[in-house]
């Protein structure tokens, strides 16, 4: 089948939710991609940072394997022996003590929520139905009902009502908003550290340190969604550790499983955790053996193979070599590591029109909020390969 028959199949059998590039994919290795009609790019948004060990890391591909021929799903109403090893590598790695495996982003988040809100009437004190949570104007944190309903995102809320109470939106950046958002009920205060899909919004140097000092003092859960911005990214191996901080709970996925598997999981540096008894949350295939498999695999992979301190030292580099190219409709590049956003002026008219073009030059990626591009490729690019992208990038936003 040609590329165009596999596209008009999707488009009259699947739910229209998403308007991909018309790349259909087939295969990948490292930073690479290639579709169908056997077409290479160079991808540069490793399925929104799930990839960041780059696309089937053969020592995760490996670990699965093995795994699958031994052991892959028991349930939690059993143990297996991927899980205790699981738990003990992810929290010397994070600097956890406690670790709660789920399967999703989202699924993690609406864990954070349950945890906290209960963690509020046992120990806090707040009122029966009471609990606040404080999060940020243009967050995003996933997609199930109660997520979406403190989205600010009209296109990601509208229409799927009645929503879930109990949140309250201040803007992002903002720590004085956020101490003046308290009440005696507010229970936890739930951010990502760069906002994503906002567009790679990065707060002011300081900002959740601050905001972690303000939850201190008011008995507040500090919730980091590191989702996206954690397992290396932004060249640290969690974006708190830019702040010089450690969040109370903190919701990592996507990279957790090296784009194998979804795997995510809740960190706790708190006892906030321990009001989660028998019986009151749980789930069929998290923290199974196959998922730890590969979540200790993917982890491993990023520590040996020096891929933090590569987006550290790759972002740098890249973000020097984008702010070379000249064209006044540029507004902004930031990045932090290897999560960079190039913002045009909305006089550009749209950054969905590069994006097709730098698909033509054989780089993959993706625009955000209409303005923005975000480049994002997997921790493992080199000097070279930047180079090769930036010419290619240049040609096509360059004036
Ligand atoms: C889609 C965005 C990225 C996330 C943070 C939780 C989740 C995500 C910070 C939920 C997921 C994804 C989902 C994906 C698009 C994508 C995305 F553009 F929408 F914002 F990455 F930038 N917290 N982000 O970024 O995790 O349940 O999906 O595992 O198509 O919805 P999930």
């Amino acid at each position: 089948m040609k590329q165009k028959d596999y596209i008009e199949m999707e488009n009259r059998l699947g739910a229209h939710n998403y308007k991909p590039l018309n790349a259909v994919l087939s295969k990948g290795e490292g930073v690479w991609v290639w579709d169908v009609e056997g077409n290479k790019y160079l991808d540069c948004l490793s399925a929104y940072s799930a990839v960041n060990q780059g696309h089937c890391h053969p020592k995760i591909r490996e670990a699965m394997v093995e795994q699958l021929q031994k052991l892959t799903l028991t349930s939690r109403a059993f143990r297996n022996d991927q899980l205790a090893p699981f738990y003990e590598e992810i929290c010397e790695l994070t600097n956890s003590h406690k670790v709660l495996p789920m399967n999703s982003g989202a699924e993690a988040v609406e864990s954070v929520i349950k945890t906290v809100r209960k963690w509020g009437y046992e120990v806090k004190g707040v009122p029966e139905d009471q609990a606040e949570i404080i999060v940020c104007e243009e967050n995003f944190h996933g997609r199930t009902i109660t997520i979406v309903s403190f989205s600010t995102d009209p296109t990601a809320r509208a229409g799927f009502g009645p929503y879930t109470p109990g949140f309250k939106i201040i803007p992002f950046g903002d720590a004085e908003a956020l101490e003046k958002a308290i009440t005696p009920n507010t229970v936890g205060f739930m951010v990502e550290p760069i906002q994503g899909e906002a567009g790679v919004k990065i707060p002011t140097a300081g900002y959740l340190k601050k905001c972690k000092e303000i939850c201190t003092k008011h008995e507040i859960v500090l919730i980091l969604d590191e989702i996206q911005t954690g397992l290396g990214r932004t060249g640290k191996m969690l974006a708190e550790e830019h702040d010089g901080i450690e969040a109370d709970l903190t919701v990592v996925g996507k990279a957790l499983a090296g784009g194998f598997y979804p795997v995510s999981a809740v960190l706790s540096n708190t006892e906030v955790m321990s009001v989660l008894q028998p019986g009151e949350h749980g789930s069929t295939f998290g923290g199974n053996p196959l998922a730890c498999a590969v979540a200790r695999a993917s982890l491993k992979v990023l520590v040996e193979e020096g891929m933090v301190e590569n987006a550290f030292n790759m972002g740098e580099y890249f973000v020097g070599q984008l702010k070379q190219i000249k064209n006044p409709l540029i507004k902004e590049i930031r990045g932090r590591g290897l999560m960079i956003g190039v913002e045009f002026n909305p006089e550009a008219g749209g950054a969905r029109q590069y994006c097709e073009k730098l698909q033509e030059k054989g780089l993959l990626c993706k625009e955000t909020h209409d303005n923005i591009i975000r480049f994002a490729p997997p921790l493992i690019i080199t000097k070279d390969i930047i180079d090769w992208a930036v010419e290619r990038i240049q040609s096509v936003i360059g004036t």
